[in-house]
């Protein structure tokens, strides 16, 4: 799709729309979706709802990442199944917060990371949704989620410091944001993850880690990137 030149810039919030609008293109009548979180895919469950008021063809419904989709979804009558109900998802539908030209991302800053590398693992083609500006040669400027039980919070925080990264418990109000899973979320500064592969899999391996959200071995296979030009699909 091109854009006319001469128009004024897009904002980030309609890039995402425009991205969310393109991943339609990836869902197919009938089909269970794995939907992720987050705001673009917010724009991608509003699309699809209004495809589907549209026309006579409807999902059969979604596997969600989090109890936020999931209550969005439902408020526009799509039906959520549990993901232990449904076998392999032809796509899995998601944002991210830095996606590089491999496919490989960080996700997790809308604390979903979780169930989002659960679902994503269920689908056979992952399609990430971002505006430009997730877009990114080298993961680790945006601060790394990594979801663990709290009682290994302060051991980890130094085995990041080891690393040379800086790991902070998110907060909310003032105290640890608690996830859909009841643990709590490490943002670790200051990393550059050079080979996502490598360290996704020594990051699991420590103990007390639920989920890092470096999603390499979970890489997306179609990045819809948006940008003012336009969307770029990468594959
Ligand atoms: C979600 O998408 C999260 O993993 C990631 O943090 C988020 C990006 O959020 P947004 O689309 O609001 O920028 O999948």
């Amino acid at each position: 799709m091109n854009r006319d030149p001469s128009a004024p810039a897009m904002t980030q919030d309609e890039l995402k729309a425009l991205v969310g609008r393109a991943a339609l293109a990836y869902v197919e009548p009938g089909q269970i979706v794995g939907v992720g979180t987050g705001s673009t895919v917010n724009c991608f469950i509003d699309a699809l709802a209004q495809a589907q008021a549209q026309a006579q063809t409807r999902i059969a419904g979604a596997v969600s990442s989090s109890e936020a989709s999931t209550q969005r979804l439902r408020a526009h009558g799509i039906a959520v199944f549990d993901a232990n109900e449904v076998g392999e998802l032809a796509v899995y539908i998601d944002g991210a917060d830095e996606i590089d030209p491999r496919g490989y991302m960080i996700k997790g800053g809308g604390a979903a990371l979780t169930r989002e590398k659960i679902v994503a693992a269920q689908a056979r083609r992952f399609v990430c949704i971002a505006d430009q500006s997730k877009w990114v040669q080298t993961l680790g400027r945006f601060p790394l989620p990594v979801e663990v039980i709290p009682m290994a919070t302060q051991r980890l925080i130094r085995q990041f410091a080891a690393l040379g990264g800086e790991a902070r418990v998110r907060l909310r109000d003032g105290v640890p944001l608690v996830t859909d899973n009841g643990q709590h979320i490490l943002d670790v500064h200051g990393l550059r993850i050079a080979d996502p592969v490598a360290f996704e899999s020594m990051v699991n391996d420590w103990p007390g880690v639920v989920t890092v959200g470096v999603f390499a071995h979970q890489r997306a296979h179609v990045c819809l990137l948006g940008t003012p030009e336009g969307v770029r699909t990468i594959a």
